[in-house]
């Protein structure tokens, strides 16, 4: 079974590893809302199987999916993908699922954050939530592994660590008045700290542009490897964007880690403002309460929205010139990786990427 327990990993040992570190395996989560997904969510689900078996080639997937819709994921996703009912919401398991931790006794602990729709009543994008804000629970029972409730609203796709220490965030999103109003930035890294082993946070100002998440970190800054992240650009100064990068790149250049070193930074130049079509539009149901998908309206798309798995990254593919040097530059970035390319328009219309649909669970450490 799994336990709840009532201190804090960093009282226990227990930190956050970085996503380049070992995995044991990936989680997922089934799309299936029709007022997110047009058509029913039958052009996700084939995105999203695209990018469980590009993972599965690398380590084991499993993907949680809604009692209604388990027949027809386990027929469409290939056998080596685990298939589980966990009832969901929707399916962005990076930001509803567990964040694991590890200690350097190979022990492997989740923890649970509160989750709400990335804006509760005020801002959120659905409601009811209480599916999402159920699954670390049920994934950490699934794989026996004890858990922490950790006292703030939090999704994963809105940090990202080093492993060493460091965590990069947005005040955009983190100071966001529909998270945690009642806490100060203060009081949110020393919660970061005590649930994630956290001594540095390094705070960028606002997210992507248009990012409907209120500007998660993990469409702008991926980290590498210790001391060196991946930042979205842009060149073309009259882009929005720009400005946002702009203001990345600078503060990056200002801060050190939680070792003490600068931070270099290594640019991915995002593709060309990618636009929802009138067909993309008329294809997800109007649903009061859920946000609509305007013909016209830009979407998020970043190649910085890549998942790193053990040998591999899945990086998202949008059909333009720049999925090319994406390539190359992440090639050059991951040397003893396979840089592995997927067609995510589909996810990128449900809001995400590839990054926001996955979830890492680390490999235990060895026992020094
Ligand atoms: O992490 C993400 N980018 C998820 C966005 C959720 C969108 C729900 N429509």
């Amino acid at each position: 079974m799994s336990r709840l327990i009532e201190s804090t990993p960093r009282q226990d040992g227990f930190w956050m590893p970085a996503e380049f570190e070992p995995h044991a395996g990936t989680w997922m989560l089934w799309p299936e809302r029709p007022d997110n997904w047009r058509l029913g969510g039958k052009p996700a689900q084939r995105a999203f199987v695209a990018v469980a078996s590009a993972i599965a080639r690398f380590e084991p997937v499993t993907v949680g999916v809604n009692h209604r819709q388990y027949d027809n994921a386990r027929n469409l996703l290939p056998p080596d993908v685990r298939v589980v009912e966990i009832s969901n919401n929707d399916s962005w398991m990076r930001d509803c699922g567990p964040t694991f931790v590890v200690n350097d006794r190979g022990g492997v602990r989740g923890v649970n954050w509160q989750f709400n729709a990335w804006g509760g009543l005020t801002s959120g994008l659905y409601f009811p939530w209480d599916l999402d804000d159920a699954v670390p629970v049920k994934a950490l029972e699934i794989e026996r592994l004890d858990r922490y409730d950790a006292p703030l609203v939090l999704e994963g796709g809105s940090i990202h660590v080093d492993g060493e220490g460091t965590l990069f965030t947005t005040e955009e999103c983190l100071l966001s008045p529909s998270r945690n109003p009642q806490l100060s930035r203060t009081e949110i890294e020393r919660l970061l700290g005590d649930y994630l082993g956290i001594r540095k946070v390094i705070w960028l100002g606002q997210g992507f542009i248009d990012d409907e998440t209120d500007g998660h970190v993990d469409n702008l800054v991926c980290p590498v490897r210790p001391g060196v992240v991946a930042l979205a650009w842009t060149d073309d100064t009259a882009d929005p964007q720009h400005a946002i990068s702009r203001d990345a790149l600078e503060r990056l250049g200002r801060a050190t880690d939680a070792k003490g070193r600068r931070i270099e930074v290594v640019k991915l130049h995002i593709p060309e403002p990618v636009i929802i079509s009138q067909a993309e539009s008329d294809g997800v149901d109007a649903v009061n309460g859920t946000l609509p998908r305007k013909c016209g309206d830009r979407m998020a798309a970043s190649y910085v929205n890549y998942y790193t798995c053990n040998g591999g990254i899945v990086v998202p593919g949008f059909g333009d010139p720049r999925d090319a040097d994406a390539q190359v530059t992440l090639r050059e970035l991951y040397p003893g990786r396979e840089i592995v390319t997927v067609p995510a328009r589909e996810i990128l219309l449900g809001g995400g990427n590839i990054h926001c649909i996955t979830q890492q669970q680390p490999m235990p450490r060895k026992a020094t």
